[in-house]
């Protein structure tokens, strides 16, 4: 495979853009800026660096408003965490629901430089009865989806202030290395690894700590599902990734020649856990096998896997599976679970191949 790192993206929705990777295409641990999937709400703003200003406020003994050469010259923490949206490979789902028709590309591993959330909390000095920290980005409009707020909002969301205040919580100003592109959150975003991406704020402009849970439109409305207290549906925030495997190579409806050797690659992930095992089937779910990591376990990093398979003599039809396990116990499920909606399809997803001849 050549390492082409000019391979370019899939559009979902041309305005606001929404952009997916080609997974076969991916090979490398990190991936590079141009592989990585673009998923906005809004128009993404063109924030200045001479202009910028992170305010953090409410619930603090000292609110602060940080430039971007202040926060550059803070201790700088890097860390690596897979982003996965919360819709990613809605198109597997049967019958089809409603938002972007993610395929498998709405996921990426990268390497993310910048400020624990934790380091600014602490400088502000938060209330003792603060139980949430709301991000807000600077980007603004009326969201796609009902029920609608009453004119333009912000995209907004919080976190527990106990993941909040864990160090691998960042407010990122750099990508493998290289500074923010404005798709991804210019000059700064949040970095939540272990969660869905709705929670890694982009364009980040102002933390807020607050006393009550916050309820905004991306809190409740959207990136939110049905959980049941006592038979009784409540409304609950989307937050953790649960355990997931995708198997990048072979494509869906690829065509494999029979009787060789044909390396299945993807790769694993999952929240406040590691990935310990991945098992693949080729003859949908009856037997499975051990695929082969390519990358140790490392908390909120992906986990790229291998296994050679040996393609069947008899051509014909054949659906692959790959489903992954990880050290907290959780398993893939082989169904999505409907009171997750549209979201959360991390079920082991059917590649159906061609074996010919
Ligand atoms: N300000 C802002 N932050 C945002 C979003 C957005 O629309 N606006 N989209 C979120 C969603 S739903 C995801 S999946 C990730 C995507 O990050 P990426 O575009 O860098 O891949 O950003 C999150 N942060
Ligand atoms: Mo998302």
């Amino acid at each position: 495979m050549p390492q082409s790192s000019q391979v370019g993206l899939t559009i979902r929705q041309k305005e606001p853009t929404n952009l997916e990777a080609a997974v076969d295409q991916i090979n490398t641990f990190l991936t590079p800026a141009e592989l990585f999937y673009i998923r906005n709400h809004f128009a993404a703003p063109d924030l200045k660096i001479a202009e910028y200003a992170l305010r953090v406020g409410g619930a603090v003994r000292q609110p602060l408003a940080l430039s971007y050469r202040s926060l550059r010259e803070m201790p700088s923490k890097t860390v690596v965490a897979a982003l996965e949206c919360a819709g990613n490979s809605r198109v597997f789902l049967v019958p089809s629901v409603p938002g972007a028709q993610w395929e498998l590309g709405a996921v990426g591993n990268a390497e993310w430089t910048g400020v624990p959330l934790a380091a600014l909390l602490e400088r502000a000095g938060i209330a003792a009865d603060v139980c949430e920290i709301v991000l807000e980005g600077a980007d603004r409009g009326i969201p796609a989806e009902p029920p609608l707020p009453p004119g333009a909002i912000s995209y907004a969301r919080s976190l527990p202030l106990n993941k909040a205040q864990q160090e691998e919580v960042l407010i990122a100003y750099q990508m493998n290395g290289r500074e923010l592109r404005r798709d991804h959150g210019y000059p700064v975003r949040a970095i939540v690894p272990g969660h869905f991406g709705m929670a890694s704020v982009k364009w980040l402009t102002r933390i807020e700590a607050v006393r009550e849970p916050f309820q905004g439109y991306w809190q409740t409305s959207d990136y939110g599902y049905w959980d049941r207290v006592e038979g009784m549906p409540v409304r609950r925030p989307l937050a953790e990734m649960p355990i997931k495997s995708e198997i990048f190579r072979p494509r869906v409806y690829e065509t494999v020649p029979t009787n060789q050797v044909y390396e299945v690659f993807g790769a694993a992930w999952t929240g406040e856990s590691e990935v310990t095992e991945v098992a693949l089937s080729t003859d949908d779910g009856r037997t499975w096998v051990e695929a082969k990591f390519l990358d140790p376990a490392q908390r909120y990093a992906w986990r790229r896997w291998t296994y050679e398979w040996l393609t069947p003599q008899q051509p014909g039809k054949y659906t692959l599976l790959a489903r992954a396990k990880d050290a907290c116990g959780r398993v893939q499920p082989d169904h999505h679970d409907p009171n997750l909606g549209s979201y959360v399809i991390n079920h082991a997803l059917p590649i159906e191949v061609f074996v010919r001849d």
